[in-house]
């Protein structure tokens, strides 16, 4: 042990939740069989030009087919939980609020919670991670018809409260709102796709789509966290909650106040255009009001009472920090982050952190701390770290070195010492700590070439063969440290 280490020992409350966290689309595959409807990303990953290495999630980790197998592996890393998120054309094919439930898309997520409880790891559940209905979509346009939409998630989330909510204590309603609206409708390389400046012939309009699917996540969460509440939680005893992503902005140059406001107004456009409704003042930041005027919905008075106060902890994802410049220029029609430019280094020459294999992704866990105090500071509300990892350089092609990911390990004793010393010495209140994630998986329109797991997945073999990182038992070794007996 170093002497900080040393100095760590036992920073975490005794039940501390750690484990790792996957998303339905990424891991399962059976995106077409036993009974499972189409979801957007199905739909997507079959359009050509989407998807980097032409791959699809047809098949993914096959965790549908190996849950079993995987929760043993698990085990075996000695997690205490584990937080997946639920297909929800898995369980309502067709999406809506009349049509069918899959009684088989239910026994399927009811087995793997059994299979979790009996192996001692507590499952928390994600609604939504990305993988809207089809049907919904085809329908109505998805979550761009607020009204439309309101019934059938308040159906699916009512449906999975009453089926699962018996032993599902941790409910987080939307994983990343910001990045769901900002990636499918803004940049466009999510599924729906749509983008009014990335593709001439995409449809969309990306100056206020964004914020118009934010307000119904916004608003539609209220709606789900008070049926949950009022309806659920008086037997079961559950929390219930929602997951921000966000990621440490910090001044270019920490001597200019325009630099110093400008990364303000980047935390601001990605965490407080959720964060402030939820947590704060109940309404958008009057930075994001100032900039986009009229583009940017009005929450009504009961809307406001809906959303405040709704989440009972702050979920957090975060993967890295930038360095953050203000702009002279007028923002354009599609900025959504608050006119500012991003940087690799500051001025002085500084790098943010080593390279992986992702470019936006850098090891940068000096800038974790700052974020969960910002975050601590202004809303006060107990934390979960729901994802944090890394790709490692190198990773994309099979080599002698894959499982002994130093690169990885670095970055988790970065990052999770950070968070002991956040609870330690700034006393922020920190619950659990998810990396991402378990196995190496489908990682959207990266398709198999960004792996992020600690386990290493051989995609070509028929069973998707699973094979331990080096990464996946520092993690072990270090929370048996940190967490108090
Ligand atoms: C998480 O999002 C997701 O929840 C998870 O499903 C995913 O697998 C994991 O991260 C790893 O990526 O290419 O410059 O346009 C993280 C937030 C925000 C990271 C959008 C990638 C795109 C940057 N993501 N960002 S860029």
């Amino acid at each position: 042990d170093t002497p900080e280490e040393r100095y760590l020992k036992s920073s975490l409350r005794p039940d501390f939740h750690w484990g790792f966290a996957t998303a339905a689309a990424q891991v399962e595959g059976a995106a077409f069989t036993h009974g499972k409807g189409l979801s957007c990303w199905d739909t997507f990953c079959h359009i050509p030009g989407k998807i980097k290495d032409s791959s699809t999630n047809d098949d993914s980790c096959r965790s549908y087919d190996f849950y079993k197998q995987d929760v043993a592996l698990m085990k075996s890393y000695g997690v205490t939980a584990y937080r997946f998120s639920l297909a929800w054309s898995r369980i309502i094919p067709l999406g809506g609020a009349d049509d069918p439930v899959n009684e088989e898309g239910i026994k399927y997520y009811s087995d793997l919670i059994d299979e979790l409880l009996a192996n001692g790891i507590t499952p928390f559940v994600t609604l939504f991670h990305w993988d809207i209905p089809q049907t919904l979509e085809d329908r109505y346009l998805g979550m761009l018809n607020q009204e439309r939409y309101t019934p059938d998630f308040l159906r699916y989330a009512r449906l999975c409260f009453s089926r699962f909510g018996d032993r599902i204590k941790h409910w987080i309603t939307y994983n990343e709102p910001g990045v769901y609206t900002l990636a499918g409708y803004a940049a466009g390389v999510h599924a729906p796709g749509r983008s009014s400046f990335r593709d001439r012939n995409a449809e969309g309009d990306s100056s206020t789509e964004p914020f118009i699917v934010a307000h119904t996540e916004l608003v539609t969460h209220g709606l789900a966290a008070k049926l949950y509440k009022q309806e659920f939680q008086p037997t079961q005893k559950g929390t219930i909650g929602i997951t921000l992503h966000g990621n440490w902005s910090e001044p270019w140059d920490i001597s200019d106040l325009l630099d110093v406001a400008a990364a303000e107004r980047a935390r601001e456009f990605e965490i407080g255009w959720f964060a402030e409704p939820l947590y704060g003042s109940g309404d958008y930041p009057a930075s994001m009001r100032a900039q986009l005027g009229d583009r940017l919905p009005t929450f009504t008075e009961e809307e406001k009472r809906l959303v405040r106060g709704s989440s009972e902890f702050y979920g957090m994802n975060t993967y890295t920090s930038f360095f953050v410049r203000h702009r002279d220029s007028p923002p354009d029609i599609n900025d959504h982050k608050g006119n500012i430019e991003v940087f690799d280094k500051n001025k002085s020459g500084v790098s943010r952190g080593e390279e992986s294999d992702t470019q936006w992704l850098r090891t940068a866990p000096w800038g974790f701390r700052k974020l969960l105090r910002w975050i601590w500071n202004r809303y006060h509300i107990p934390i979960y770290m729901t994802e944090n990892g890394t790709t490692a350089k190198g990773e994309k092609e099979p080599s002698d070195t894959i499982l002994n990911d130093t690169h990885r390990v670095e970055f988790f004793r970065g990052y999770v010492g950070e968070l002991a010393k956040a609870v330690k010495e700034d006393g922020v209140d920190i619950q659990s700590y998810f990396a991402w994630t378990f196995t190496d998986n489908w990682e959207w329109a990266a398709g198999y070439t960004d792996r992020f797991g600690v386990t290493y997945i051989d995609f070509d073999s028929p069973k998707k063969t699973r094979y331990p990182k080096r990464s996946a038992y520092f993690l072990q070794d270090f929370f048996s440290h940190l967490i108090a007996e």
